[in-house]
């Protein structure tokens, strides 16, 4: 009798189990579904984005640099930054002038993708009013600065018109 009731109680926890992780396997089931599915459609559109892109070219020998900071610099927040350009004007977005553009500042960052417009947000800092010049914020410590030209969508030349990266540290 006493192992009637233990075997019965054995298949009854076991059926629990059982239930249990079917039931939190499908449950879990439908996530990596949704993820596998989620990229796909993201990578398609990259793909025909970036055969939409049409970069402007660049002249030979163009490039951008820093006048101010000077890499390596300790300097105080704001920061104040100078930007240097051969080889190109300076002009606002939107410009149709031939071998123009605007300056961009990566912040602690680099650039991903080249066939896109540059990003906007803390990291990456337009300049599209064709300013030359600029007071940036930043945290006290080591950040690193990178320049890079955009054309009047915002896109790297091809080929890009980028700085060398600097460092500061900020006091
Ligand atoms: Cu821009």
């Amino acid at each position: 009798m006493k192992r009637a009731i233990v075997a019965a109680l054995l298949v009854l926890s076991l059926a629990a189990c059982g239930d249990k992780g079917s039931s939190t396997a499908m449950k879990e089931a439908p996530k990596p579904e949704t993820a596998m599915k989620a990229p796909a459609p993201a990578a398609d559109k990259t793909a025909a984005e970036e055969k939409a892109v049409q970069r402007t070219p660049s002249p030979a020998g163009a490039k951008v640099f820093f006048i101010l900071p000077a890499d390596g610099a300790t300097v105080h927040s704001p920061v104040a930054v100078e930007f240097g350009v051969e080889g190109m004007t300076i002009a606002p977005a939107g410009s149709d002038d031939p071998n123009s553009g605007h300056h961009h500042v990566l912040i602690d960052t680099k650039l991903e993708d080249y066939d896109a417009p540059i990003p906007s947000d803390e990291k990456h800092k337009h300049f599209g009013g064709g300013q030359t010049e600029a007071a940036l914020d930043l945290t006290p410590g080591k950040h690193t600065l990178q320049l890079i030209l955009g054309d009047k969508n915002h896109i790297p030349h091809d080929p890009p018109v980028e700085s060398e990266v600097i460092t500061v540290n900020v006091e």
